[in-house]
C-alpha cells in the first residue's frame, strides 16, 4: 500500500458486469495486483439490476455466455434457449464462485472520479466511500446500458401510487393483483414487462410512443441431449461465432432481396417467422441497405400484427410505421401482440394522444387522465456513453471524457481514447457494443487489453496512449459504414436521440464482430503503430 491511505495497485477495474467479471479473473491470472469496484449489491451488471417480471434475454443462451473456460463450459447447463434473468443471475453467480471472483470487488460502491496523474503516469480513483486507490492502468467496464433514464415528462416525481423502474426493479416480489397498472415505454425492456404483467394486473395501461418491431422468440426448454452435443462441440461453436457478424451462431444470408421470386421471398419470411429469435434479419443479406427490400420485411410483420390483433384501431396503433426495421432494436416475444387481446389491457397511443404530464393520481394524457396505482418506467438509458460521462474521468491536461465527447463519443476502437493513457474501455461506444453478442466483445475487449499491457511488461513501458490520427481514422471508418447503412433512419439510443441535447448521430461500429476484431488485431500489429509510448523514466512536461 502507498502513503496517506492511498492503495496502490496495478489496475483498477470499474463494473461487475460480464465485462468487469472477466477482467477481473484475466488480470488476476496474469499476476497483477487489482481491486474491482461494483455500485450494485453484487455481480450481473444489467442482471443485477432488471429483475422486472419477464427479464430475459433475447441472444440464445449457448451463445451468451462465457467462452474463456472451458470448465465453466462444461459444468454449466442452460435450461432453456433463451434464459431468464433468474437463471443468468444463477450463471453469474456459478462463474464467480467457480472461479473465485468475488473476493476482488467492493460491491456497493461506486467510483466517484479517475484522474490521471501525469507526472506519476498513474490513474486515482476515489470512491463514494471516500478512499483512494492508484494503478498504472484503469480499466472502465461500466458497460454501455447501466445509467437507466428517467423521462423528461413533468411530475413524475408528484405521483403518489407506486413508482418503479425497470432498470432499478426492487428484490421482494412485486404483486399486481388488482391493480391498475401502468407502463410507460415499448422497447425490449417494455415489451417484456407488459406481455409478463398483462395477464396478472387488475388493469394494464401501456403508454406507446413509438411502437418496436417485435418477433416471435419461440423460446424452448434445452434437451439434454441437445446440451451434451452442444459441450461436446463448444470450441467449433465458439469459432463460428468470433468469425460471425453477430457473435454467435444466428445463420446470416448474403442473398439479396430481389434476387429471389416474390413467392419465395414470402416463404422465406414465414419461415423465418416460423423458427423465431432473429431468423429473420438472417434471411437477406441486404436488408439494412436497401429501403424497399426493408419496406417489405416491415410490411410482412405488419401483417402479421393485424393477424393476431383483434382490436383494429389497436392493431393499427401497433404497427411500427415510418422507420425501418432493425433500426430500431429488434424485439423478440412469447405473447406481446395476444395481450392486446386480453380484456384488461389498454393500449395508449401517445403518438395521436400525448402524454402532458403525470400527476398525483396517474398519467394525463391530452385527452385525460388515467388513474393508476402502480406506474412502471421502461424508458431505456442513457446509452453507450452515459456511464463514463456520469462521474469525473478527467485525462491529461485536465480534460474530462464528458469534455471529450461532447460532440458524441469518440475513441480508438472502442477501446482507448486519444488524452487518456492507461484507460481503457470494455464495449466501449465505438464498438460494436449493441450490435453483436456483448459477451464476445467484453472478452474479447479484455483479451486485447491484457495483450497490450502485457506488451509493455515487456518492453518496459509505462504509458500508453492512441494518437490523435489512429483515433480519427477509427472514427472515420465508423462514420463511413454507418452512412450506408439504414440504421441512422431511427430515433433510437443507438444514435443518442432518446436524451435530450446529447450529440445525435450513429458512432457504433457496425462493420461486424469478425471485422472487428480484425482491425483491433490490425491496430496491434507493428508494435501498436497508432499508439504512442512513454517508458517509466520519461515524464511529461509540465
Ligand atoms: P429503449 O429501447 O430505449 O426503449 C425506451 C422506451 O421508452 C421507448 O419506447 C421510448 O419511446 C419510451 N420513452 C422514453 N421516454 C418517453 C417519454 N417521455 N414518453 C413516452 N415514452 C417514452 O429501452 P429498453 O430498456 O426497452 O431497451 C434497451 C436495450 O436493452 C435494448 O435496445 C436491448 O439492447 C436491450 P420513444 O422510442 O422514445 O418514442
Amino acid at each position: 500500500s502507498g502513503t496517506g491511505g492511498v492503495k496502490r495497485l496495478d489496475v483498477i477495474i470499474v463494473g461487475g458486469g460480464f465485462g468487469g467479471m472477466y477482467a477481473t479473473y484475466k488480470f488476476r491470472e496474469m499476476g497483477l495486483k487489482l481491486q474491482s469496484f461494483e455500485a450494485g449489491g453484487d455481480l450481473g451488471g444489467v442482471w443485477y439490476w432488471n429483475r422486472y417480471p419477464g427479464a430475459r434475454v433475447d441472444l440464445p443462451s449457448i451463445d451468451y455466455s462465457y467462452s474463456f473456460s472451458p470448465e465453466v463450459e462444461q459444468e454449466w447447463t442452460w435450461s432453456e434457449q433463451f434464459a431468464a434473468q433468474p437463471e443468468l443471475l444463477r450463471y453469474i453467480d456459478f462463474v464467480a464462485t467457480r472461479l473465485d471472483l468475488r473476493k476482488h470487488f467492493q460491491f456497493k460502491t461506486r467510483v466517484t472520479s479517475a484522474v490521471w496523474d501525469e507526472e506519476r503516469q498513474l490513474w486515482t480513483v476515489e470512491t463514494d466511500r471516500g478512499e483512494r486507490y492508484e494503478a498504472p492502468f484503469c480499466i472502465m467496464a461500466t458497460g454501455p446500458l447501466s445509467v437507466p433514464k428517467v423521462p423528461d415528462i413533468p411530475g413524475v416525481e408528484k405521483f403518489k401510487g407506486r413508482l418503479l423502474h425497470a432498470a432499478r426493479w426492487p428484490h421482494e416480489p412485486v404483486s399486481f393483483a388488482g391493480l391498475r397498472v401502468g407502463v410507460i415505454g415499448t422497447g425490449s425492456t417494455g415489451i417484456q414487462i407488459v406481455q409478463d404483467v398483462g395477464p396478472q394486473a387488475g388493469e394494464l395501461f401501456v403508454f406507446q410512443r413509438t411502437p418496436s418491431f417485435t418477433m416471435p422468440m419461440r423460446n424452448v426448454p434445452l434437451t439434454q441431449e441437445y446440451v451434451s452435443e452442444v459441450k461436446r462441440n463448444y470450441a467449433g461453436i465458439r469459432e463460428a461465432a468470433r468469425n460471425s457478424t453477430v457473435g454467435g451462431t444466428r445463420p446470416q444470408s448474403t442473398r439479396a432481396f430481389f434476387s429471389v421470386t416474390p413467392e419465395q421471398r414470402q416463404s422465406l419470411l414465414e419461415d423465418a417467422w416460423k423458427q423465431g429469435g432473429l431468423a429473420m434479419l438472417g434471411t437477406f443479406g441486404d436488408l439494412m441497405v436497401n429501403q424497399e427490400a426493408n419496406e417489405h420485411v416491415a410490411e410482412f410483420v405488419r401483417g402479421k400484427i393485424a393477424e393476431v390483433v383483434q382490436d383494429p384501431k389497436t392493431a393499427e396503433a401497433l404497427k411500427p410505421k415510418g422507420y425501418p426495421i432493425f433500426a430500431r432494436r429488434p424485439c423478440l416475444d412469447s405473447s406481446y401482440y395476444e395481450t392486446y387481446n386480453l380484456p384488461n389491457v389498454h393500449l395508449v397511443d401517445c403518438l395521436t394522444d400525448p402524454i402532458v404530464e403525470v400527476t398525483e393520481r396517474g398519467v394525463r394524457n391530452a385527452s385525460g387522465e388515467t388513474e393508476l396505482d402502480m406506474l412502471i418506467l421502461a424508458t431505456g438509458y442513457d446509452g453507450l456513453t452515459g456511464a463514463l460521462i456520469a462521474f469525473d474521468v478527467v485525462g491529461k491536461g485536465g480534460r474530462t471524457v464528458n469534455q471529450k465527447w461532447k460532440e458524441g463519443g469518440r475513441s480508438h476502437l472502442g477501446i482507448m481514447m486519444e488524452g487518456f493513457p492507461n484507460l481503457f474501455m470494455t464495449t466501449g461506444p465505438n464498438g460494436p457494443s449493441a450490435l453483436a453478442n456483448i459477451i464476445r466483445i467484453s472478452e474479447h475487449d479484455v483479451d486485447w487489453i491484457a495483450a497490450a499491457i502485457t506488451h509493455m511488461q515487456k518492453n518496459g513501458l509505462a504509458t500508453m496512449e492512441p494518437t490523435t490520427k489512429a483515433e480519427d481514422g477509427w472514427m472515420d471508418v465508423v462514420r463511413g459504414l454507418a452512412q450506408s447503412s439504414l440504421i441512422n433512419k431511427a430515433k433510437t439510443w443507438w444514435v443518442g436521440a432518446n436524451v435530450p441535447g446529447k450529440s445525435q448521430g450513429l458512432t457504433m461500429f457496425i462493420g461486424g464482430f469478425a471485422k472487428y476484431r480484425e482491425l483491433c488485431a490490425a491496430a496491434a500489429s507493428n508494435e501498436y503503430g497508432g499508439f504512442v509510448f512513454q517508458h517509466a523514466e520519461e515524464r511529461a512536461e509540465a
